[in-house]
């Protein structure tokens, strides 16, 4: 079984992901288990960008396989943001509710199709000798009045899917766990896996 370090400082992530790669034989671990003071500055312009820089940051600590996924809200009537600042759209120090205040107060004069949006999730792996595959997932829906629920994180109280009526805080976290985009995204990665099982045994480069 093939070592994959998942490059967060979340250790919930780990959890979340894990059941995503049923039957793909790898161990998931996240990378502060081993490099507890592993951090990386995630500059990147896009989210393929930040997830690649976590990515390669925890293949240079472990020397291991590495996976590492970067996630935004893009809204249409605000022209995709917050995007790719999702984390920081109130500020470097934002919490959840400071960044779903703001977009509520950015959203109050739009209605309609215009308060559409999406949660994009890329997903990067990359191999000890430096080779990568990107996947994606998308989950679209609406930016609702106000929030609505208690579950879930980050924008989920103001976010409902397409197919029904909940916000995804309002949805049990299993099933959120399994139809969010980042359960998409990183599904696209168990399928490579499960097609390509050899990916994970070429590590140096020679072959
Ligand atoms: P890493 O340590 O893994 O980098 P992060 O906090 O940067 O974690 P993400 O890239 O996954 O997290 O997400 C960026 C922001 O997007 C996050 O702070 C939330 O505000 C929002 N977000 C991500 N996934 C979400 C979800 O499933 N539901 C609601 N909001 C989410």
């Amino acid at each position: 079984m093939t070592r994959l370090v998942l490059a967060t400082a979340n250790p919930d992530k780990v959890r979340e992901i894990e059941p995503l790669l049923t039957g793909v034989d790898v161990e998931l671990v996240a990378v502060t288990e081993t490099v507890p003071e592993w951090t990386v500055d995630e500059t990147g312009e896009t989210l393929e960008e930040n997830a690649e820089l976590k990515a390669r940051a925890a293949v240079a600590a472990t020397g291991e396989f590495a996976v590492a996924d970067d996630t935004g809200l893009f809204v249409d009537g605000l022209d995709g943001a917050p995007g790719v600042h999702s984390s920081r759209f109130a500020g470097e120090t934002a919490t959840y509710r400071d960044n779903v205040e703001l977009l509520l107060d950015r959203l109050r004069h739009v209605a309609g199709e215009q308060r559409q949006a999406e949660f994009r999730t890329a997903v990067i792996i990359i191999r000890p000798d430096g080779i990568k595959r990107v996947f994606e997932g998308v989950l679209r829906g609406r930016i609702t009045d106000s929030p609505r629920g208690k579950g879930g994180f980050g924008y989920d109280p103001v976010f409902e899917p397409c197919e029904g009526n909940q916000t995804l805080a309002e949805l049990p976290l299993s099933l959120k766990n399994k139809m969010s985009h980042r359960a998409r995204a990183f599904m696209a990665l168990a399928r490579f896996l499960k097609v390509n099982p050899d990916w994970l045994e070429m590590s140096d480069g020679s072959v």
